[in-house]
């Protein structure tokens, strides 16, 4: 068994024993007799680092991918010297480390394994490199599952799957393609009840290996750089991710506006292209928030140009796309023009700005503009200089949002698709070649954006889109999942990979609605956009290589489809701005896979298609032509058809039928669901009522909502709030409790209550205690009422 990969291999080379250990604070230094040395941190009681360097020293610790600005602590660190092996104990786990051979094993308190060497970490010295490609191989249980990774097209559960991590323009990848655009290194475990995390925080080219090449046994390994990987505990799946979220870094809170719905094609040009499209959606009435420009609104593919000829003065434009509720994002390639003539050219070259190969010429590379060099975003400076290049584009012109492409980087007419290995990277000060900085370079050309984007565009929130991107890149940007093609096999990857993106800490995701590649019938993009509304990202996107695919290049049934389901995302608005706050906040995924939901239900373990959104939505997409329903499983507890409010008992596989313009839609029993009435584009209306859908259970049930400005900073001065209801139901009785945290003040006077699934009639209203003069009747022929928005507690009751 031998290939450049293998993980056992004759040539490994594997640590001896320890011979002397050192305790510095919150780190442990394990010295073995061959000179590996295992640095064990605990950073949190669930949180511990393992570093291993086989020198004897270790280089300096640097990583893109951690948020420096986290919080570390824990409540007990215990360590202990028994007779083979050394014991870490926090008030959490315990970790053993062999004395013979460096091998570790970690447990809960009650002894139950929760992950074990198999043989542990080894290498093999890169002779070729220097350094070495480093492997680590776990252990592992029948009845084990794995998740997370990113972007895979794969079943959500990788158990039997062999991963790749190395950026890829992978143009209408396939299922099961590696690699892909995006290197998210982090896993879930989920075995016996207990779920684990493993952030393999290496930015070289990486795999992983789910229990494929052998049965029980689970590696990860690596070209180069170190065995460095943190051990996340749950117990709860929720604990891993939002623990591996913490330690990976949160976005700000977008504009509203950036959760509306956006349309794009390659390309919309000239001006009265794009100003037919946008006309055609306030004519349609299907509303919509942005519209794309895409590399042909450029000098001839130079970045931070404009044609002209196609748009004479962009100012203008975009100032009246504006008035008609439209925000205007371009894309921004990082391949530059060599031209002379070229003042970002000029600039770059003055400086020395570019990218270079080993031997010292710039790294030059052909892409839409032909032959051009590439910023090297790992110097600090560089994204200095890069961030100022946005002032014109959006303090002048008044772009809203910039979008990053081939960012992994792409270059055409190469075999690797991509930059030959030896290009030198700054790496903010740790001089490397490509094949460190490779899986980085999109997230920092992200970054850089983000920062020029975010300066100007204060005193209101930026907002930025990018192809490429390694673990972390979520603190500055959303994504897309690249280059998808128009068939129904690719609308269940969409579903799949903005999922699987979300537990990886990489929320603000979605797909191109419709497929980029191909063409798709009105039925495809049909099911393709009721699914995507439910997508924290939500942009229709195609090549335009084989017609249009606006929601009127289809049938006028298409085009009510996607006006019912587009209507649908922009009443739940504060329903996804709610969720978005506490993905910023807690690092709460806003796409819940149902494994997540239940972990302890092991029919969840293996499924796919049905996922929660948010909290207490529950929605599965409907993924076959000329279905009249489907087959799903609907987790546990009780659940309102969305369309039928008839309530269905879950913890069963079930057949729901569903129509044309229907998907099954749950919701959960007992939640309050806000909702803002239909609006063409965000705060186009001023409205007196937020509408509350309440979905009546005999229980309680807790829902939340969370307001601000919409955009802007002054949440981060305290001007939000954050609603909570607490709904009681019993066999004859509704008490509705609000809690107000904060100080925001909503325009909206009222709260229009509407009652679902109530089994009684109404006789009588308490408002804060005191009876109120309802017209009970009229409220149970009408099935709502309208209470003022500073109520404390609204207790119905009934006979
Ligand atoms: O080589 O800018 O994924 O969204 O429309 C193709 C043109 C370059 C790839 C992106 C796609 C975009 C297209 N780009």
């Amino acid at each position: 068994m031998i290939t450049n990969t293998e993980l056992e291999y004759k040539g490994d080379l594997y640590p001896t024993k320890i011979v002397s250990f050192e305790k510095n604070v919150d780190s442990f230094y394990f010295h073995t007799d061959n000179n590996v040395v295992l640095k064990v941190t605990v950073l949190r009681d669930s949180l511990i680092r393992f570093r291993f360097t086989t020198k004897g020293y270790f280089s300096n610790d640097f990583s893109y991918a951690i948020d420096t600005t986290q919080l570390h602590g824990y409540n007990a660190l215990e360590f202990s010297d028994e007779v083979d092996y050394y014991q870490i104990t926090t008030s959490k786990v315990k970790c053993k480390i062999q004395k013979a051979d460096l091998r570790l094993s970690i447990y809960d308190l009650s002894d139950a394994v929760l992950l074990e060497d198999e043989l542990g970490f080894h290498w093999e010295e890169s002779y070729e490199f220097g350094g070495n490609i480093v492997k680590m191989s776990k252990a592992s249980k029948d009845g084990e599952s794995f998740y997370g990774l990113g972007d895979k097209a794969t079943q959500m559960n990788l158990k039997g799957k062999r991963i790749e991590n190395f950026a890829t323009d992978q143009y209408a990848f396939q299922k099961d393609q590696e690699p892909l655009y995006k290197v998210v290194p982090f896993y879930i475990g989920l075995q016996n009840k207990q779920s684990y995390g493993i952030f393999f925080d290496n930015t070289f080219r990486t795999f992983f290996d789910f229990c494929q090449e052998r049965r029980n046994v689970t590696s990860f390994w690596s070209e180069g750089g170190e065995m460095n990987y943190y051990f996340i505990y749950g117990p709860k799946m929720e604990d891993v991710v939002t623990t591996y979220t913490d330690l990976t870094g949160k976005p700000e809170l977008p504009p509203l506006w950036a959760l509306g719905y956006h349309q794009c094609k390659w390309s919309y040009f000239p001006e009265s292209n794009v100003k037919e499209i946008t006309a055609k959606f306030r004519e349609l009435k299907i509303p919509c928030d942005a519209i794309y420009l895409d590399i042909d609104y450029m000098e001839g593919f130079r970045c931070f140009t404009w044609n002209k000829e196609y748009f004479p003065d962009p100012k203008r434009m975009v100032k009246e796309l504006s008035d008609d509720g439209f925000k205007t994002v371009v894309i921004i390639d990082p391949g530059i023009k060599i031209d002379k003539e070229y003042s970002v050219y000029q600039e770059g070259l003055k400086n020395d700005y570019f990218c270079k190969r080993a031997d010292g010429p710039y790294m030059k590379g052909k892409v839409w503009p032909g032959e051009c060099n590439f910023p090297d975003y790992t110097n600090p400076e560089v994204r200095e200089w890069w961030a100022g290049l946005f002032k014109e584009l959006i303090a002048e012109v008044g772009v809203k949002g910039v979008w990053n492409d081939m960012n992994e980087p792409a270059v055409m007419e190469v075999p690797n698709k991509t930059f030959p290995l030896d290009v030198r990277h700054d790496y903010d000060g740790n001089p490397c070649s490509h094949r460190k900085a490779h899986n980085i370079y999109g997230m920092q050309m992200a970054r850089a954006t983000y920062h020029g984007v975010k300066k100007y565009t204060y005193p209101k929130r930026p907002f930025i889109i990018t192809r490429s991107a390694y673990a972390g890149t979520q603190r500055y940007s959303s994504s897309w999942t690249g280059d998808n093609v128009a068939t129904w096999e690719h609308l269940w990857i969409a579903n799949i990979q903005v999922q699987r993106l979300s537990i990886s800490g990489m929320g603000f995701t979605g797909s191109d609605i419709g497929g980029f590649a191909e063409q798709p019938s009105g039925e495809l993009y049909a099911r393709w956009i009721q699914l995507a509304v439910f997508h924290p990202f939500c942009r229709t996107h195609s090549s335009g290589d084989h017609g249009d695919q606006e929601p009127w290049a289809f049938d006028t049934e298409v085009i009510d489809i996607t006006r019912k389901f587009v209507n649908l995302r922009y009443q739940l608005l504060p329903y996804l701005y709610t969720m978005f706050w506490q993905y910023i906040e807690e690092g709460v995924p806003m796409l819940k896979p149902l494994v997540y939901y239940d972990q302890d239900d092991t029919q969840t373990h293996y499924r796919n298609d049905e996922f929660i959104f948010g909290n207490q939505i529950l929605v599965c997409p409907i993924l076959e032509p000329n279905s009249v329903g489907r087959r799903m499983y609907l987790p546990k507890g009780e659940w309102y058809n969305y369309w039928t409010n008839r309530l269905v008992c879950g913890g069963k596989e079930m057949w729901i039928d569903t129509k044309y313009d229907e998907i099954p839609v749950f919701v959960k029993a007992g939640a309050v669901i806000p909702k803002y009435p239909v609006q063409q584009y965000v705060e186009e209306l001023d409205f007196d009522e937020l509408t509350l859908d309440l979905y009546y259970k005999e229980g309680i049930e807790k829902s939340v909502v969370y307001e601000d400005a919409q955009d802007g900073y002054d949440y981060k001065k305290g001007r939000f709030s954050f609603l909570t209801f607490q709904v009681t139901g019993k066999e004859k009785e509704v008490i509705i409790q609000l809690h107000k945290e904060g100080k925001f003040e909503t325009n909206y006077s009222d709260y229009k209550i509407n009652l679902i699934g109530l089994p009684f009639r109404i006789k009588s209203i308490q408002l804060n205690n005191e009876h109120e003069d309802f017209n009970c009747d009229e409220i149970n022929t009408n099935g709502f009422l309208i209470v003022p928005k500073e109520f404390h507690v609204l207790h119905l009751m009934g006979a």
